[in-house]
């Protein structure tokens, strides 16, 4: 696999990107090769600068859950593009786009529109503080939220993957209020709550946690959050940007049952454009300015092209309802991966939702943050080095999950077991 050209892209870039990357993640640092510059994609394929095609299981870290450069996508866009990009003012797309999420997740009665998922959740912390006037917010070890200062500890994805959980420029004060609790540890989040009484705002995670790999919350855990949350007055917050209309339609809620008095939203309602979204309870975003005192505002948010891209990609998922053929096929992908590794005598542990998926090269199953911490990711990152040179594009750390879109074809699924099953020889 030759990638001249993505490797002199790289050291032009160094010159004047930080890292040569515009987000961290993408710099393929932990495995440890010249990240790929990618000139284009079409449906579950993505192609770099030296020509060389992938089958793409990153999909832009999740929006594109129809795959890249969908027609009905592509010619909205085209249409909205002639009519100008961006007014600064209100639109009907905007109201279309609300009450299209709204529809679909019962628990959302109010959204606002930002511009990606880290303002989404910097501003819901901010109404959270708001609303019950409480000072202190409980996250977990391994959850991500986008790079929120006071959410920026013991993060994961990026975060996690270049070994800075806790990044410098962040003033202590910021984190004082931030108390740690161990994901699907309920005990651990009691205790915190017991020590701090009724001075927590609210309890934000990652329902279905993507960001330390792939780890579903264990029954009843996000139960017993709920009721703690009802008991002490404190927000339940979920960050469902990456399982979102990605776990199924009405996102990670619906299939656990478990009502968030606030939800976070980002990536697939953009359909690949910059969005995030924030929403809840009437009550609670009633609080928001103008109509409230809480202040949140951005130039773009609402932009109608991300709005028409989100809006095509809900109308198709809603009226297509994939989620039964995508959960086959990451269940499909994941219980082959499986009996790959055991007939290889390689420890191995995987998990599928919908259309996501995940997997540790582990004895153990992963329920946490300083288990996922244990797995092999020296073994992962030579085995990623393998896939990537048969065509498989995974994402470069054992800590983010991985997708399929509506475009992976029974083929593609075909030639990535394959593919999976020579780069576990290619120890
Ligand atoms: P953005 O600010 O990157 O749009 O969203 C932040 C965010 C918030 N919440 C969850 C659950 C997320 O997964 C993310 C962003 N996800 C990472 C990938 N794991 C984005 C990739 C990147 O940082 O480049």
């Amino acid at each position: 696999m030759q990638i001249t050209q993505s490797k002199q892209l790289f050291s032009r870039a160094q010159q004047r990107i930080p890292g040569g990357v515009n987000s961290p993640v993408r710099a393929f640092k932990s495995v440890n090769m010249t990240p790929l510059f990618i000139t284009r994609g079409l449906g579950s394929k993505i192609y770099d600068a030296d020509g060389n095609e992938y089958i793409d299981y990153v999909g832009s870290w999740g929006p594109m859950i129809l795959g890249h450069a969908h027609e009905e996508v592509v010619r909205k866009l085209e249409e909205i593009l002639r009519n100008g990009t961006s007014f600064g003012a209100p639109t009907e797309g905007e109201i279309l786009l609300a009450e299209m999420v709204c529809e679909a997740v019962p628990s959302v009665e109010m959204l606002r529109l930002v511009n990606s998922g880290t303002e989404a959740s910097m501003s819901a912390l901010r109404v959270a503080r708001g609303y019950t006037g409480r000072d202190k917010i409980i996250k977990f070890e391994g959850c991500y939220h986008g790079c929120v200062d006071p959410l920026l500890v013991q993060a994961g994805s990026g975060a996690m993957t270049l070994g800075i959980p806790d990044s410098p420029g962040i003033p202590a004060a910021f984190v004082e209020l931030t108390l740690q609790a161990k994901f699907n540890d309920l005990d651990s989040v009691i205790k915190l709550a017991e020590e701090n009484f009724h001075e927590i705002a609210a309890i934000i995670l990652e329902p279905v946690a993507g960001n330390m790999g792939m780890i579903p919350p264990v029954h009843g855990f996000l139960r017993g959050l709920r009721d703690l949350c009802d008991r002490e007055g404190i927000l339940l917050i979920f960050d469902e940007v990456m399982s979102g209309f990605r776990v199924d339609y009405g996102g990670a809620q619906n299939i656990f049952g478990i009502v968030p008095d606030i939800s976070i939203f980002g990536k697939i309602i953009g359909g690949g454009l910059p969005v995030g979204a924030y929403g809840g309870r009437q009550d609670i975003m009633l609080q928001v300015a103008p109509a409230g005192s809480i202040y949140q505002a951005g130039t773009l948010s609402g932009n109608p092209l991300a709005v028409g891209a989100g809006l095509t990609t809900l109308d198709i998922l809603k009226e297509q309802n994939p989620y039964p053929d995508l959960g086959q096929k990451t269940a499909w992908l994941s219980g082959e991966f499986k009996s790959a590794a055991e007939s290889a005598g390689v420890p191995f542990q995987t998990q599928a939702m919908g259309g996501m998926f995940g997997f540790f090269f582990s004895e153990n199953p992963v329920h946490n943050f300083q288990q996922a911490l244990k797995t092999d990711t020296e073994q992962f990152n030579r085995f990623f080095r393998s896939m990537l040179k048969q065509g498989i594009y995974l994402a470069p750390s054992a800590f983010e999950s991985l997708f399929v879109s509506t475009t992976h074809s029974e083929e593609d699924l075909e030639r990535t077991v394959t593919a999976f099953r020579k780069a576990l020889r290619d120890e």
